[in-house]
């Protein structure tokens, strides 16, 4: 449709406002000991908008970047002292488009829906979890722990974890995409010895975070932007995707660097929007000016390339990149572009078409994210070592033959006036042949049996890994969109992707029996590659599997047993059910379990 394809002319002007660079917090210059208060605070996103009203950990967006330090644990008072109501308008426009057949989604406003009682009526009851923290269960933040406006909670963060870009962020249990796209989100950096002894940047001006979010706006009678935040779905697509991009609080800022490497801790910390970041200069993309040290839990073991089709990155995903400007004379201008339309299926798209990449029908109207502009200075530059880190390998065949198999079936079951219903299919194999509603899995010749034993997040819990002990985890993708799978508590790592096909019968998609039959092999019409790309061969938290795949993850849980949650990153299918707990267990308990 060639009308969907045309652009459309930004409410705001881009590369405008400075870059922010986020308050710091260093826990050590605090002996550890930190208070953080959730509170309403006023935030302006552009120089050219009113201020908007948003709830932020101490009362700014992004929340104060938090440091600590491995193996000095930190402690957090966490206070909410929130008032409400939620700071935003909580909409479903009536048509998927507008009248002049523009997605909703991709312009501000309400676009002919009314403000939803249910959100309106919230005052601020939270719950903070820190992701990538290897954090004791009581303090990870159970999304039904709440703390209601007027209490507080002393967690502890024991800190005995390697050097990586962690966040910190809102949890509640069926809301966490209002409470964090109303603010309530912000970094916390670990720091350690083997990136010291690497001689990374540390701290502003040479190393700079990225926090990148979609966001959308109301306007009033005459059409202008009122700077209210707008959270806005339609009856054919249940996340919200704003138009605009917004990086550090900041929608299409700009960033001077001087000519020198520059270290950019990226994190996506979007409600459901993937990001597929290229650098363009001159009209060109320029991915071989970057190369990836690190991702979700720190450092790679060597420096990567960028992908060739540019570093995606979906909801909660992060990447640690060094960006030589070395070479730029003063005046020199990168923009960093993103390419992945919404919701994001895995669909490759060339970089060097970056900057034409605005797509109405894939609500991706700006693509535009930021600016770097080099300002003079002593141009310099800096060898790093080929060796990054050297403290994980991959887990050896012996390790994993022993290893607990556990699969996963993602499902997507559409209801009738309400939205689509996202769930995890905890699968148990099963023997008997001739019994009904089963998801069989064909590899080679030989199939597997499977019954679906939980789907819901309030449904009895089947996952009781022992620690110490690898797993096996696979996630077999039975929807047309890419899920970023999160799992709480220690990184894991990816073993495979691979493509499937897969049949539904009638009426297979039940509220927990699913029958299915998924056969491994590619199909001719599907055009991903199902690679894994030579970023995501370190230690994650987040993992995307792609429609038409099953990504397998060795994970190893170590220090602390108990109850936490694995989920959808997307904090919309998150909230409507794609979410399950687990329970880590020391060995020595296992005989007691009735
Ligand atoms: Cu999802």
């Amino acid at each position: 449709m060639r009308s969907m394809t045309r652009a459309l002319a930004p409410q705001l002007a881009s590369f405008i406002d400075a870059l922010p660079l986020p308050q710091r917090l260093i826990a050590e210059e605090h002996h550890g000991s930190l208070v953080v208060r959730m509170r309403m605070g006023e935030h302006r996103f552009h120089r050219d908008l009113p201020v908007s009203k948003i709830w932020g950990y101490e009362g700014i967006v992004p929340g104060p970047t938090i440091e600590a330090e491995r193996g000095h644990p930190a402690t957090v008072e966490w206070r909410n002292e929130l008032e409400g109501p939620l700071p935003l308008v909580v909409t479903k426009a009536p048509t998927h488009a507008d009248a002049q057949g523009v997605p909703v989604q991709c312009v501000p406003g309400l676009s002919g829906g009314t403000a939803d009682r249910n959100p309106a009526a919230l005052t601020g009851h939270a719950v903070v979890h820190l992701h990538g923290g290897l954090t004791p269960a009581v303090y990870d933040g159970w999304a039904e722990n709440l703390l209601a406006p007027g209490q507080s909670a002393v967690f502890h963060y024991p800190m005995d974890q390697r050097a990586a870009l962690l966040w910190y962020h809102d949890h509640v249990m069926g809301i966490t995409r209002f409470d964090v796209y109303a603010g309530l989100a912000g970094l916390w950096i670990v720091r350690d010895q083997r990136e010291r002894e690497l001689g990374l940047p540390e701290g502003p001006p040479f190393e700079v975070p990225l926090l990148i979010q979609d966001r959308n706006f109301d306007f009033d009678e005459q059409g202008r932007l009122t700077g209210r935040l707008v959270h806005k779905t339609d009856p054919e697509v249940m996340e919200a995707f704003g138009p605009f991009t917004v990086v550090n609080g900041k929608v299409w800022p700009a960033l001077d660097v001087q000519p020198t490497i520059h270290r950019l801790r990226v994190i996506n910390a979007s409600n459901a929007r993937t990001y597929r970041l290229v650098l363009v200069r001159n009209g060109h993309p320029e991915l071989d000016r970057i190369t990836q040290i690190g991702t979700d839990h720190g450092l790679l073991r060597a420096a990567t390339r960028m992908p060739s089709d540019g570093l995606v990155l979906a909801s909660a995903e992060r990447a640690d990149l060094l960006v030589d400007f070395s070479d730029l004379a003063p005046g020199s201008e990168l923009t960093l572009f993103n390419t992945a339309k919404a919701p994001f299926d895995g669909s490759p798209f060339p970089a060097t078409r970056a900057e034409t990449a605005a797509d109405l029908a894939g609500l991706l109207p700006h693509p535009e994210v930021i600016r770097f502009r080099v300002v003079p200075g002593s141009s310099q530059r800096r060898v790093f070592p080929a060796a990054l880190a050297t403290d994980y390998s991959a887990p050896s065949p012996e390790e994993l033959a022993s290893a607990k198999r556990r699969a996963i079936a993602l499902v997507e079951r559409e209801l009738e006036g309400e939205p689509n219903m996202l769930t995890m299919r905890e699968l148990a194999p099963v023997e008997d042949s001739d019994s009904t509603g089963l998801l069989t899995v064909t590899h080679d010749g030989m199939t597997t049996q499977y019954r679906a034993v939980a789907a819901h997040f309030e449904d009895v819990t089947t996952f009781f890994p022992v620690l110490g002990e690898y797993e096996v985890w696979q996630l077999i993708n039975l929807t047309g969109d890419t899920h970023p799978i999160h799992v709480h508590l220690d990184p894991f790592q990816i073993l495979s992707r691979r493509p499937i096909r897969y049949e539904i019968a009638e009426g297979g998609i039940e509220d927990l029996v699913i029958t299915a039959a998924v056969t491994l092999g590619h199909d001719p019409a599907d055009q991903l590659d199902h690679a894994i790309d030579d970023n995501e061969r370190g230690l994650k938290d987040t993992v995307r599997v792609n429609p038409n795949e099953v990504v397998e993850i060795a994970v190893r849980f170590t220090n602390y047993s108990g109850r936490y949650m694995y989920h959808c990153h997307i904090l919309e299918h998150e909230d409507r059910d794609m979410m399950r707990p687990f329970v880590t267990m020391p060995m020595e308990l296992m005989p007691f379990m009735a």
